[in-house]
């Protein structure tokens, strides 16, 4: 008898439990779906996780399979000179640059590599790239912040402004895009389709117009609507009767005054033209005051040492790589990262 009472008591007990529990599940789940937007938010603007190394290791296999023969050198210590002359075969093949490349070199001459070649290099060619990668969002108090971009036909700027619009807007931010690429009408409809996709706002003039102007009534509109930023295209070529870098000196004048100021100025960069783009950037570099560098379609080069070489030879920060032609396929770049995707076994 004392015993069913118990068995009876138990189960009302565990009733009890389970409606108190399943009550207390309901309650508690309206606070959950109203805290899971901002959840979320928060989860795709951290999303850079794009540029793991596994991920990067994908994207920059070409790249990374030239430091195959690297990775294969094993033991620590010093080095012969046939495995000397492998690793400087492989630095000045992935476009490292010369200067980078006798550095390191002299440096395992005498130290040798007590960790291994592959730490060895990785160590070598993160202390190449130790450039401040920060990026200005604000500007004075009352103006607009203006991210400027310049750069040759073809290389990428359009599909980066593109892909950094996406950034902003999930990081919570309202851009205004400026259409200042008039040489052709094709550019502004580019970035329309960019605007469309990213819910960006756009301001586009006819083939042919004045890109100041263009420039210019973007930064009114980006005031009156309350943008937090304009990203402004620019063309990458001229007619022979104007100066393409005069342009955008002129340009950047007009950016730069009230309403609008200009934070950042990227020049963007191919990575499929190696040396070339060195000697691009130079030339743009006197004229646009230049303050980061967008060096896009590492994913299809072998020569990703082109990074150490760029931030070595112009002293420019690379702030940003493309990887890819998708709308996530702009990172944030990181120097460790990118070492270790070439370097790790
Ligand atoms: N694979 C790859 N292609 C890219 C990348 N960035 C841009 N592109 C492609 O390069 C081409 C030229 O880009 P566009 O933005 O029009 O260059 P712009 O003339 O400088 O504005 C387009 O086909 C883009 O899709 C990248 O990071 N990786
Ligand atoms: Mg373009």
């Amino acid at each position: 008898m004392i015993v069913v009472i118990i068995v009876a008591a138990l189960v009302v007990l565990l009733g009890a439990v389970l409606v108190v529990r399943r009550q207390s599940r309901r309650s508690v789940a309206p606070q959950l779906r109203a805290a899971m937007p901002e959840v979320l938010v928060r989860d795709v603007s951290a999303r850079p996780s794009l540029g793991d190394v596994a991920t990067l290791e994908r994207r920059l296999s070409s790249s990374r399979s030239i430091f195959d023969r690297v990775r294969s050198i094993s033991g620590v210590g010093s080095l012969s000179e046939d495995q000397l002359a492998v690793v400087e075969e492989v630095l000045l093949r992935s476009d490292v640059g010369v200067t980078t490349t006798n550095e390191i070199l002299s440096d395992l001459r005498e130290n040798g590599a007590p960790e291994g070649v592959a730490n060895s290099l990785r160590d070598s060619l993160l202390s190449s790239l130790r450039a401040d990668r920060s990026v200005r969002l604000k500007a004075s108090e009352g103006r607009v912040p203006v991210w400027l971009f310049v750069g040759v036909n073809g290389v990428g700027k359009t599909t980066s402004i593109g892909k950094l619009a996406q950034r902003h807007v999930n990081e919570g931010r309202s851009v205004t895009l400026a259409a200042g690429d008039t040489f052709r009408a094709a550019a502004a409809e580019q970035l329309e389709q960019w605007a469309k996709r990213t819910g960006s706002d756009i301001v586009r003039a006819n083939e042919g117009a004045d890109p100041g102007s263009v420039v210019h009534d973007a930064l009114g509109r980006a005031q009156a609507r309350g943008s937090d930023i304009v990203l402004a295209d620019t063309a990458g070529r001229r007619s022979n009767s104007t100066n393409l870098l005069d342009e955008l000196a002129k340009i950047r004048r007009v950016a730069d005054r009230e309403p609008g100021e200009v934070v950042e100025t990227f020049m963007v960069l191919d990575a499929t033209t190696g040396q070339n783009a060195l000697n691009q950037a130079r030339e743009f570099l006197a004229a646009a005051s230049v303050t980061g560098i967008v060096l896009t379609k590492l994913d299809g080069t072998a020569r990703g040492g082109i990074v150490i070489a760029i931030e070595r030879e112009l002293g420019i920060a690379v702030k940003y790589v493309g990887i890819g032609e998708g709308v996530d396929d702009l990172i944030v770049f990181d120097p460790q990262n990118f070492v270790d995707s070439l370097l790790d076994a």
